[in-house]
């Protein structure tokens, strides 16, 4: 299929500027945009006495940048007491890595991490009293048990999230690849890997990123600071930037997490499930049980509000003076397209834009998860204004075009109060930025780019092939046996006669299918807070949210999955409405191996809400084992 020559994102965006102003405007990338004024002690060097730099940037600095190539980039995980950082080139700020579709590159990580019990320490305090069971056919891992957390042990690695390369060493497997701290011993037998991806020349260009992915530390290895952005670039970046169509990288972390491992602290205002053959007084014992659709609903106390950080300056809450929010200051008439990446271990955001006075002001997506809007031929889809605002769960991304407000007026980025349901976290309005024009000659420009050619990407044709299977994955929670005070977290298909225990690392793949199956499936959320789906590897198209189904299927590599109701809300009486969403999803050849799917609130994967999905080359049928998947 054809994409022929649909609007180009960024070519619609010149486009507009020239019915809009008369004058094409290439000005926006040679007009520097106003930088914002770091703080005097802010230092992002990598020094023996400040590993992770020191100083605060100013809201909305401009991050580095490294390109990618197959020569490679080397990024050192090191470590300042609580904090983790990324170490580029001597710079302690993670870097924007760009690689270009169709090419190769390698990233070396090296794990520099000293004090792998400062790690555990954010986890939370709930801690082992027994020795974790090491994984015999994963080196360095260990079982996260239920009723227990896992110690952490400082090994780390790195997802490409978003990343339509196969999950097989040297690229994106997280399940046997670790690397070990600079302190103690080798669990995973290296204290640095080098990773060789190759970039699909089919695959979307747009804004991925990456973190670690060590089963059991992943919410704490981010709250410390592990995550960067990736940009992959092709004919629709430099269309963009023929163009001058500025551009600006946001990354929305979270830094603190007040019910992390803290769950004993929250008051359960439901009783807890019956469980057919798990007896109270088991102990810790690691039971099956069969879901209690009739008995799901929690709630927990909250006890505050997250903090989160944007380009690694804390976002307030509440009223903030303007010089407390990033920066951006467009050219007069100009527009600047925002990449914005949701990185926050649990913290959702509802992105809009609103004048001084409040006013919703339209926002003009072009892209999610890394993905064009696209119709099912890859043809780009133009920008849609729209005054909704844009949910973007933890680990998505989004990208819209800002204009700049008119001369003497200011705009706000903000993200609203989100509802995360009555066991979730409190979400408070925000603003994360201000938006100005600058002022000033803008340089001319009197050529229009061609508007680049539109492959089909990897995902091309998905809604239009038959569905093969549907199945139903649920997410649910538990208090955990003998310990209720305590949830522990599952992710596993309904079935008839269907168990769930939360994934350990080791665990078999849940579901084993043949590449190239394409298939349905229904997200179930059983409890009272809201969930974000995520599977590795693949985009799927989301077709419905709570039996409403979307006029754009848009194509994602994560969906918030809305809490369920019942009869009483915030009561333990049934019946129970799971939350549900609908997702089509195909697996190609080449991405074969296996691929995890989670909650991307990290606490809840780190504590068993994750599962495998075991994509069998077609090519090597008979042999189902991870050796089979060289690729
Ligand atoms: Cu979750």
């Amino acid at each position: 299929m054809e994409g022929g020559n649909p609007p180009s994102i960024f070519s619609s965006a010149v486009l507009r500027l020239i019915r809009n102003g008369g004058l094409l405007c290439a000005c926006l990338a040679l007009a520097a945009p106003a930088r914002a004024v770091d703080s005097p002690d802010f230092d992002p060097q990598s020094t023996p006495a400040a590993p992770c730099g020191s100083g605060t940037p100013a809201p909305g600095h401009p991050l580095p940048e490294l390109r990618a190539t197959a020569a490679g980039l080397t990024l050192t995980v090191r470590q300042d007491g609580n904090r983790l950082c990324y170490v580029a080139n001597g710079n302690a700020d993670a870097p924007v890595i760009r690689v270009r579709v169709g090419t190769d590159f390698s990233i070396t990580l090296n794990n520099e991490i000293t004090d792998p019990d400062a790690i555990d320490a954010v986890s939370g305090p709930a801690k082992l009293t027994t020795p974790n069971e090491p994984v015999p056919e994963s080196a360095g891992f260990y079982r996260v048990i239920p009723g227990m957390r896992h110690h952490a042990t400082g090994a780390t690695n790195l997802h490409l999230h978003g990343f339509a390369v196969p999950p097989v060493k040297p690229q994106d497997d997280v399940l046997t690849v670790c690397t070990d701290p600079s302190v103690g011993t080798a669990g995973c037998g290296q204290r640095s890997f080098t990773y060789r991806f190759h970039v699909p020349a089919n695959m979307s260009e747009g804004l991925y990123w990456y973190h670690p992915h060590v089963h059991g530390e992943v919410q704490a290895q981010m709250l410390m600071g592990l995550s960067g952005a990736l940009l992959v670039e092709g004919p629709q970046e430099d269309a963009r930037r023929a163009a001058g169509l500025q551009e600006r990288v946001l990354i929305v972390r979270q830094t603190q997490d007040l019910d992390a491992g803290k769950t004993s602290a929250a008051a359960m205002t439901a009783a807890p499930p019956i469980r057919p053959g798990v007896s109270v007084s088991s102990g810790l014992t690691p039971a099956a049980t069969q879901i209690d659709t009739a008995h799901e609903l929690l709630c927990a106390m909250n006890s505050g509000i997250d903090a989160i950080s944007l380009n690694g300056t804390p976002v307030p809450v509440g009223d903030a003076p303007d010089t407390a929010l990033a920066q951006l200051r467009i050219p007069a008439s100009g527009v600047e397209l925002v990449r914005l990446l949701n990185a926050a271990t649990d913290a959702f955001l509802d992105l809009a834009l609103v004048d001084a006075a409040g006013n919703t002001l339209p926002l003009e997506v072009v892209a999610r998860d890394g993905s064009p809007l696209s119709d099912d031929s890859g043809a780009v889809l133009p920008p849609a204004p729209t005054e909704q605002s844009q949910f973007v769960p933890p680990s998505g991304r989004i990208e819209f075009l800002v204009h700049a407000p008119p001369a003497g007026t200011k705009a706000y980025l903000v993200t609203r109060a989100v509802d995360t349901g009555c066991a979730g976290d409190r979400v408070p309005e925000r603003r994360l930025a201000v938006i100005e024009s600058s002022e000033g000659p803008l340089p001319l420009r009197t050529t229009v780019p061609p508007t680049p050619r539109v492959e089909p990407n990897l995902f091309s044709g998905l809604l239009a092939r038959p569905t093969e299977r549907q199945r139903v994955i649920a997410m649910a929670e538990y208090p955990r046996p003998g310990s209720y005070d305590q949830i522990d977290f599952y992710l596993f298909e309904r079935k008839a006669g269907a168990v769930l225990k939360p994934y350990m690392m080791g665990d078999k793949p849940a579901i084993t299918l043949r590449a190239g199956t394409t298939e349905e499936w229904v997200i179930e959320n059983w409890t009272n807070e809201l969930h974000a789906f995520h599977i590795h590897q693949v985009h799927f198209r989301l077709l419905e949210v709570d039996g409403q189904p979307l006029e754009q299927a848009p194509l994602l590599d994560v969906v918030n999955v809305p809490y369920a109701t019942a009869t009483g809300y915030h009561s333990k009486e049934g019946p129970v409405r799971p939350g549900r969403v609908r997702i089509k999803l195909t697996f190609p050849e080449t991405l074969a191996g296996d691929i995890p799917f989670h909650c991307h609130l990290v606490d809840h994967e780190d504590n068993g809400m994750m599962a495998v999905l075991r994509v069998l080359p077609r090519s090597h049928l008979a042999s189902a084992g991870r050796a089979g998947f060289s690729p």
